[in-house]
């Protein structure tokens, strides 16, 4: 298995101008023609063109209509002996679209045609430089049967269609864009479509598609929209305009990921684009608004400018993910909802890209090295790159980060980059900026690997009434990187008086640029109370020993939402960990519960806020802080101190529990709006304690409503809520509200979905949950050959519950392992991303430690192990 390196880049042998592809759509073999228009880069004369090519094929391969001799090697078809001239190349294969289990290159799902060519499917479709820097402008004709595939879609604009003879027909699309071969995609399936046609704030028309199976068309309104306000949201934000008459969203239900950004046609998972009230949660709605926005936002950022080589991922990954946070924002309207959107990426941030930048396959945002690229698309590429880009815009201000983004186009567009010309177009259109005066140190971003610990100490000097602040950073090595420069954080800052009120003045973003940095704020009267790290203003670990009562003000009185409820956070993980820690049952104290009760009864506080507040840190995240420390885990340790706290929150908050659920549990007609959405999350947060109480107490009454309210629900979210109540409450109506709820939503593969991972998020008990998951591996339902339904039990177990895979007979680690080994035979795309369940073994105590690391070495035996698996574990054994 060869590694790629970045430092080894060199620029294509060849240019391809343009390509002329033809399918011959057949499920058993599909026949390939390219014929492409090549043209030898002169920077590189003489060189051989090695074009890359992957379960396919080769039929036939002319120059200018003349057979000419070729040899493979390393996998890649070679031609010497070429033309010093342009010339065309046109090469014949076949392909076996049913056969392709990987679902990458061009596969068949429900008895449809689908592709995936990023990052390096287009090789599973015909030979060619499967590379970024290669744009060349693309003609599809697609040929199939027209009963069995009526809709024949690929990038671009249609240009012609018609019928052929024995009942096939055949369609010609043109995308007048140059574009990489990964954004390449063809759908030939029986769909319908919703269309809309939109004129934009300029002027220009367009028509808008979203295409699913028959069934579904009630599905899409939210999706629609959402393309709708995205393409609103870019034009009146950045200036950028969509540039395409015609623009499709393709739903597929065998999906590795979340959707693809192809060219006018982006494919997407069901999951991503499906919503209805009765069958789809808030959360899926949001998640549909932002996937949708995100691949959208690709169109400028990824597809006008894309990369030069994939180790420059998150130029388009990093600056999307930031574009669809900040719409996503702008979409929830008031700071307040902008404020939980900041909270909930955040969480996500903490529970999966600092573990990963803590463990074995911690890597810079750029990489400097994969073995397969795949195993790249992580949550440092996209969220800690998001991160990045957020700080820079936080350096140069908001119309800063606007200029720097217009002259990134002016400079770039049509451009295959690197993520150094995008930090330099927006620190040269800022060169006054914080940005620019730093920016080869701002940069180590790109480079260093690690989550930077800063520590913050303040000292407030009575006489001369000031406070000085020291911000110091240490960034702890990880694989192949041991010693690390500083790094330029931007920490927003203000202070609070003791009573809560906000130092006039105090408000700014101070630069931390070296080791260790200090501040000192004048003409105060009293040591301030200090909120550091505003809105979450950079991706680092901040180490600040705040008294209980300095916390307590922040959560009462901040003016900015994120520390309030960061303060409420650190309340609760002093607790948690320090009955883990002390080995002692938890016994909550009355300032936590009265500072609790204080939050659910603040009139001035957004109801989805209060959510945030009273959602207790994840076993995850306690799990880090330990490892942090350098304490070893116990997971078991943690989920029983947490549940714990979950009951006493249930008990001793039992009256204002009532009064939500009574407040806000009716929020009428359905509408995804944050308020509602916020009303529904408390009530169902509210249900889900009464019950866990009731249980606890053996009283049959709010279990009761609870499972009248499963029965009545008039959408999913409240529904979900309530049998998310009855079984995670462990209430004896959990199986039969389960086997309704089965019955119920049979026929719908995402719902069903649900019903798997609502089972496998239960928190444990007494080994029962991991029993059930065991069991529901063997349901009918159930298949690993769909990654949402494999998804749905499997990392629901390993990534959210904790309580139920680290057991102390190994048993959940065993059936991971084995589950990962009969995946990595069919799918290793999904199978790599399962294998990491255990990355931070070495940070487990004992048994557990020895028995992970047993399991990953029985994937690891596998003889036949894909490249994608066999990188993942040997990083974890190394
Ligand atoms: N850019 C897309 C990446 C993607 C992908 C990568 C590897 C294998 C399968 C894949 N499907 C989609 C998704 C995105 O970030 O928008
Ligand atoms: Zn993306």
């Amino acid at each position: 298995d060869t590694l790629t390196r970045r430092e080894d880049y060199v620029a294509p042998s060849h240019w391809i101008r343009t390509v002329d592809l033809s399918f011959d759509l057949e499920p058993a073999k599909t026949l390939v023609i390219s014929r492409m228009q090549v043209e030898p880069n002169a920077d590189r004369p003489g060189q051989p063109l090695r074009l890359d090519g992957e379960d396919i094929t080769l039929t036939r391969v002319l120059i200018n209509g003349e057979s000419v001799s070729f040899h493979f090697e390393d996998g890649q078809l070679v031609l010497d002996k070429l033309p010093a001239e342009p010339f065309q190349l046109e090469i014949r294969n076949t392909c076996a679209p049913e056969k392709n289990t990987q679902l990458s290159g061009l596969y068949t799902s429900g008895g449809g045609f689908f592709t995936q060519c990023e990052a390096q499917g287009f090789r599973r479709i015909t030979y060619f430089p499967d590379r970024p820097d290669v744009m060349a402008v693309f003609r599809v004709t697609l040929k199939a049967d027209a009963k069995r595939f009526p809709m024949l879609l690929s990038n671009g604009n249609l240009v012609e269609s018609g019928t052929l003879d024995k009942g096939r027909h055949f369609a010609v699309w043109h995308d007048p864009h140059p574009k990489p071969s990964y954004l390449f995609a063809l759908v030939a399936a029986d769909l319908v479509c919703r269309e809309q046609k939109i004129r934009t704030r300029s002027g220009q028309d367009h028509t808008l598609q979203v295409y699913v199976r028959a069934g579904d068309l009630d599905k899409t309104e939210h999706a629609m929209n959402s393309l709708i306000a995205s393409i609103a949201w870019d034009e009146a934000r950045f200036g950028l305009k969509l540039d395409l008459e015609r623009f499709m969203i393709v739903a597929v239900s065998d999906f590795n990921m979340g959707a693809m950004e192809n060219k006018g046609l982006n494919i997407f998972n069901t999951k991503f684009v499906l919503a209805s009230p009765a069958t789809a949660t808030d959360v899926d709605f949001g998640n549909v608004e932002s996937v949708v926005g995100h691949e959208y936002f690709h169109n400028w950022t990824g597809n006008r400018i894309t990369c030069r080589d994939w180790f420059q991922l998150s130029l388009k990954e990093g600056l999307t993910v930031y574009r669809d946070q900040e719409f996503s924002q702008d979409m929830a309207g008031s700071l307040s909802a902008r404020a939980v959107k900041r909270i909930e990426d955040v969480r996500g941030l903490r529970q999966t890209q600092f573990p990963e930048d803590a463990g074995p396959m911690a890597h810079p945002v750029r990489p400097d090295s994969y073995q397969a690229i795949d195993n790249f698309y992580t949550a440092t590429v996209y969220d800690k790159g998001a991160e990045v880009v957020r700080m820079m815009a936080t350096l140069v201000g908001r119309e800063g980060f606007r200029r720097g983004m217009d002259l990134y186009f002016a400079r770039h567009d049509g451009q295959a980059v690197t993520c150094d010309d995008f930090a330099q177009a927006i620190a040269d259109a800022n060169p006054d900026s914080a940005l620019a005066t730093r920016l080869e140190a701002f940069k180590r971003w790109y480079a260093q690997a690690g989550t930077p610990r800063l520590k913050a100490a303040g000292r407030f000097d009575a006489e001369t009434r000031s406070w000085t602040l020291t911000l110091s950073q240490h960034t702890p090595a990880t694989p192949g990187q041991t010693d690390k420069w500083p790094f330029v954080i931007p920490v927003a800052m203000g202070l609070l008086q003791a009573d809560g009120t906000p130092v006039a003045g105090s408000e700014r973003v101070l630069v931390l640029d070296s080791a260790q940095q200090s501040w000192t704020f004048d003409a105060l009267d009293a040591a301030p109370v200090a909120s550091l790290l505003r809105g979450f203003s950079a991706p680092v670990i901040l180490d600040w020993e705040a008294s209980e009562a300095e916390l307590f003000t922040l959560l009462g009185h901040d003016a900015d939402a994120f520390n309030r409820w960061e303060a409420g956070q650190r309340l609760a993980v002093t607790r948690l960990l320090g009955a883990v820690r002390a080995g002692a049952p938890l016994v909550l104290d009355a300032a936590y519960l009265d500072a609790m009760r204080a939050v659910l009864r603040d009139e001035t506080l957004d109801c989805a806020f209060k959510e945030l507040v009273l959602t207790l840190p994840s076993e995850g995240y306690l799990a880090e802080r330990l490892a942090e420390a350098g304490e070893p885990v116990d997971p078991q340790a943690i989920h029983a101190a947490r549940e714990a706290m979950r009951a006493q929150l249930a008990r001793d908050l039992h009256e204002d529990w009532a009064a939500l659920w009574d407040a806000h549990s009716n929020t009428g007609g359905y509408r995804p709006d944050p308020v509602s959405c916020g009303r529904r999350a408390l009530a169902n947060l509210a249900l889900a304690n009464l019950v866990l109480d009731a249980v606890a107490r053996e009283d049959a009454v709010w279990q009761g409503r609870a499972l009248q309210r499963f029965k009545d629900a008039g959408n999913m979210t409240d529904r979900l809520g309530a049998l998310g109540a009855l079984v995670h409450g462990r209430s004896q109506l959990a199986a039969n509200a389960l086997e309704r709820f089965h019955a119920m939503f049979r026929g719908e593969a995402l719902v069903i979905d649900k019903w798997f991972a609502l089972q496998a998020a239960a928190p444990e008990h007494d080994g029962e949950v991991f029993t059930q998951i065991r069991s529901l591996a063997k349901h009918p339902d159930y298949s690993l050959r769909n990654p949402n339904r494999a998804r749905s039990l499997l990392m629901t177990m390993t990534a959210l519950n904790p309580g139920a895979f680290h057991r102390a007979d190994g048993s959940a680690y065993a059936f991971w392992a084995e589950k990962v080994r009969e995946i990595d035979g069919f799918n290793p795309q999904l199978a790599s991303r399962l294998a990491r369940a255990l990355d931070r073994w070495r940070a487990l105590a004992e048994p557990y430690r020895t028995l992970a690391r047993a399991a990953i070495e029985q994937v690891a035996a596998k003889p036949e192990l894909s490249p994608d698996t066999r990188e993942i574990v040997t990083r974890a054994l190394a």
